[in-house]
C-alpha cells in the first residue's frame, strides 16, 4: 500500500489532534450517528489506554469511538478522496456522518477507505472511526475474551507487552486522480558496478507508466517506459548499513500524452543474500549488534512519535547498534522511512507472538493445550496470519533497510501441527518477496532436536534466557547450557545464526558487589558471559539484545512495572551495560567478532 503523499497531482491532510472519544456504552447502539458528548477528548496519534485514569477506559475490552469534524478543501472536486488510517488497534470501522463506508482487521497496519461518493469537495463531514482491541484464537495476535464472576469482559493474551489500542498512528484525508498510481514494487541487484532497478507499477484505470530514477541531488540517472521494466544506473551509489544513500523512483501515469498522476518512491540500491552460514548485504558478511525494541513510551502507549524517534535512533548510533528487529509486529512507516535514511539495518516482524500456549502453561500453571488446533490457532488464524503477511510485505517491500522478514515471535515451532501451519506461510512470503531470507524468532522450549520448523527458514533467529528463566543467578551455569545448545543447532543446520533476544531484567539504580539478578552488574555479567558464547560460533551473525528499553506489560508477578529488560530505561536513561555494549559494538562495526573468524 503506498503511503500517503503531497505531489502535483495527489495531496494529503494529516487529521491528527484532539478527536472527541468515549468508550462503547450500554444502550447506546450506533454512536455515530450523532455527536459523542461523552466531554472526553483523546490526543491522536496516541494509544488511548494511558491518556486516561478511570479504569474503566484503560482496561475497556470492545469498541471505543474516536470523532471530528473534517473540512473537505474546496479544491478537491473530480478527485478521489480517501480516509487513510496507518493503525488502527486491533480493528477499524470507518463512518462518514451515518454511514458505515469501510473497515480494517489487523492493528498495526495501514488501510484506506473511499470517501469519494461520500463527501463534497468544499463541504464538511463528521467523521467517527470505531477501534476495537479485542484479541481472539482467531486474531493476530490471538487472546482470549472472557467474563469474570463479576461479570466483567476481560482480554487475556499470551505476549508480553500491554495491549494499547487506538489510533497510534496518524490518520489522513487524502485526495488522489480519478486515474492514479495504485502500487509500486522496486528491486534491487547490483551487476559490475551498475545498479539494476527492477520496477513493476499498477494504476487504476489504464495508463501509460514513465519512470525516472533521481540521485539524491534529484539528477536524473536513469529512465524507462512501460508498467514493468528495469532502469540501470551506473557507477551507483549503494546503500550501505551506517552509510545510507537514497534515490527516487518518479513514477507517471500518463494519459493521452498528460501526466495525470505522479508518485516518487524512495529507493536505495542494495543487495542481501544468505550463503552458506554467513548473511550478506552487498555481498560483504554483515554481524548485526542492536535490539528488540518495541514502540513503548509512557503516556503514548504505542503511539507514534516524531521525537522519540530521532532521539531512539541517537541512542542507537551512541552505542554502536547497527540493526533492530520490529518486535512484535509492523512499526509505524515514519520508523521505517528513518531507518533507510539513516542507515539502520531492519528485521521486519509480523505481529504473530503469542502463538503458543505451552509459553502460558508455563506461566500459568494451567494444563498444556495444543496450541494448533480447531479451538486454539486453527485455519482461520492461519489465513488471518496470511493475510497479514501480504499487507506488511505490501507495505514495507521497498525499504532498502528492511533485510529480511520475521514471521513469527516464538511461536510453539516445537508442538505437532506446526510444519503444516508455517510451512504455507514461508511459501507465501518467499513468493510475495523472492528477494529477502525469512526467519521466525524460536522460543526456548523449541530445541535443535524438537524445533519441527527451522529447516523451511533462511537463518536462525534464537531467543534464549539461560542465566534469566533458566539458571538464574548462576552464570557458570548458564554458560554451559548456552554453549551446549548453540553448539548443537550450528552441528545440525549450515545456516546463519542469530540471538534475536537474550537480557536480565534489571532495575536502575539497584546495585551489588555480587552478581545479584536484578543488579545493573548481573546485567552487565549476563550480557558478558552471553557474547563470550557468541563469539566463539563461526555461524553466529548476529546479537540483538532483549530490549532497547523498559516497556510496559499486562500486570503480573513477574513484572514490576513492566519489564525491565531494557538497556536504556524507559525514559531512555543509559543503564550501566550500555557503556560495556558501546565499547563492543563500537569496535565489531558491524563485523564479526575477530577471535570468531579465527576458528573458522
Ligand atoms: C520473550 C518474548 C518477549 C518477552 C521476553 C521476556 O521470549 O519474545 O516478548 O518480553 O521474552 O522478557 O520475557
Amino acid at each position: 500500500m503506498l503511503k500517503p503523499v503531497a505531489t502535483a497531482t495527489r495531496e494529503a491532510i494529516k487529521l491528527d489532534g484532539l478527536w472527541d472519544f468515549d468508550i462503547a456504552r450500554e444502550g447506546v447502539e450506533r454512536p455515530w450517528t450523532g455527536a459523542l458528548n461523552s466531554g472526553l477528548e483523546a490526543a491522536v496519534p496516541a494509544s488511548y489506554n494511558d491518556q486516561f485514569i478511570d479504569p474503566a477506559i484503560r482496561d475497556h475490552v470492545g469498541w471505543v469511538w474516536y470523532q471530528r469534524d473534517v473540512q473537505v478543501p474546496r479544491g478537491w472536486d473530480g478527485e478521489r478522496i480517501l480516509i487513510r488510517i496507518d493503525a488502527a488497534t486491533h480493528e477499524g470501522a470507518v463512518y462518514v456522518d451515518d454511514d458505515f463506508v469501510g473497515g480494517h482487521v489487523g492493528g498495526y497496519l495501514p488501510f484506506a477507505v473511499d470517501v469519494t461518493d461520500k463527501v463534497e469537495a468544499g463541504g464538511t463531514f463528521r467523521l467517527t472511526i470505531g477501534v476495537n482491541n479485542e484479541l481472539t484464537n482467531e486474531t493476530i495476535p490471538p487472546g482470549t475474551v472472557s467474563v469474570d464472576m463479576l461479570g466483567r469482559r476481560k482480554q487475556t493474551y499470551l505476549h508480553d507487552f500491554y495491549n494499547y489500542a487506538g489510533l497510534a498512528r496518524s490518520v489522513w484525508l487524502v485526495s488522489i486522480p480519478q486515474v492514479s498510481v495504485t502500487d509500486v514494487t522496486v528491486t534491487t541487484d547490483v551487476i559490475d558496478g551498475a545498479g539494476r532497478v527492477g520496477y513493476r507499477v499498477h494504476t487504476s484505470g489504464d495508463a501509460e507508466v514513465r519512470v525516472r530514477a533521481v540521485d539524491a541531488t534529484g539528477t536524473e540517472v536513469g529512465a524507462a517506459t512501460g508498467a514493468e521494466g528495469v532502469v540501470v544506473i551506473r557507477d551507483v551509489n549503494l546503500w550501505q548499513p551506517g552509510a545510507a544513500y537514497l534515490y527516487t523512483l518518479q513514477v507517471e501515469a500518463v494519459v493521452d500524452d498528460s501526466v495525470v498522476d505522479t508518485y516518487p518512491q524512495t529507493f536505495g540500491v542494495r543487495t542481501v543474500e544468505v550463503r552458506g552460514s554467513e548473511f550478506l548485504i552487498n555481498g560483504e558478511p554483515f554481524y548485526f549488534t542492536g535490539f528488540g525494541k518495541h514502540e513503548d513510551t509512557a503516556i503514548r502507549g504505542k503511539g507514534h512519535d516524531d521525537a522519540y524517534l530521532v532521539h531512539d535512533f541517537q541512542l542507537l548510533d551512541w552505542i554502536g547498534a547497527n540493526s533492530f528487529r520490529t518486535s512484535h509486529y509492523p512499526y509505524a512507516e515514519e520508523v521505517m522511512d528513518f531507518a533507510d535514511r539513516h542507515g539502520i539495518v531492519v528485521i521486519d516482524e509480523t505481529a504473530a507472538v503469542g502463538l503458543n500456549l505451552g509459553v502460558a502453561s508455563g506461566l500459568t500453571g494451567e494444563p498444556n493445550r495444543p496450541t494448533f488446533s480447531p479451538e486454539t490457532c486453527n485455519d482461520v488464524t492461519q489465513a488471518v496470519h496470511a493475510q497479514h503477511i501480504r499487507e506488511l510485505i505490501g507495505r514495507d517491500k521497498n525499504h532498502p533497510s528492511v533485510v529480511m522478514w520475521c514471521i513469527a515471535n516464538e511461536p510453539a515451532s516445537n508442538e505437532e501441527g506446526a510444519l503444516e501451519y508455517f510451512e504455507p506461510l514461508v511459501e507465501l512470503t518467499r513468493s510475495l518477496d523472492p528477494t529477502r531470507p525469512v526467519c521466525y524468532a524460536a522460543v526456548m522450549f523449541a530445541q535443535p532436536d524438537n524445533d519441527r520448523i527451522a529447516q523451511l527458514f533462511d537463518v536462525l533467529c534464537l531467543n534464549r534466557y539461560y542465566g534469566w528463566y533458566v539458571a538464574v543467578g548462576d552464570l557458570q551455569l548458564a554458560e554451559v547450557y548456552l554453549a551446549g545448545e548453540m553448539g548443537k543447532w550450528a552441528e545440525k543446520y549450515d545456516k546463519p545464526m542469530m540471538m534475536t533476544e537474550y537480557g536480565a531484567d534489571t532495575l536502575a539504580g539497584v546495585n551489588s558487589v555480587w552478581e545479584a539478578p536484578w543488579s545493573e552488574e548481573y546485567q552487565r555479567a549476563y550480557l558478558e558471559m552471553n557474547h563470550r558464547v557468541f563469539d566463539s560460533i563461526p555461524q553466529f551473525v548476529g546479537e540483538q539484545i532483549w530490549n532497547f528499553a523498559d516497556f510496559q506489560t499486562s500486570n503480573g508477578i513477574h513484572r514490576v512495572d513492566g519489564n525491565k529488560k531494557g538497556v536504556f530505561t524507559r525514559d531512555r536513561r543509559p543503564k550501566a551495560v550500555a557503556h560495556d555494549l558501546r565499547q563492543r559494538w563500537s569496535a565489531l562495526r558491524g563485523t564479526k567478532p575477530s577471535h570468531a573468524d579465527s576458528s573458522d
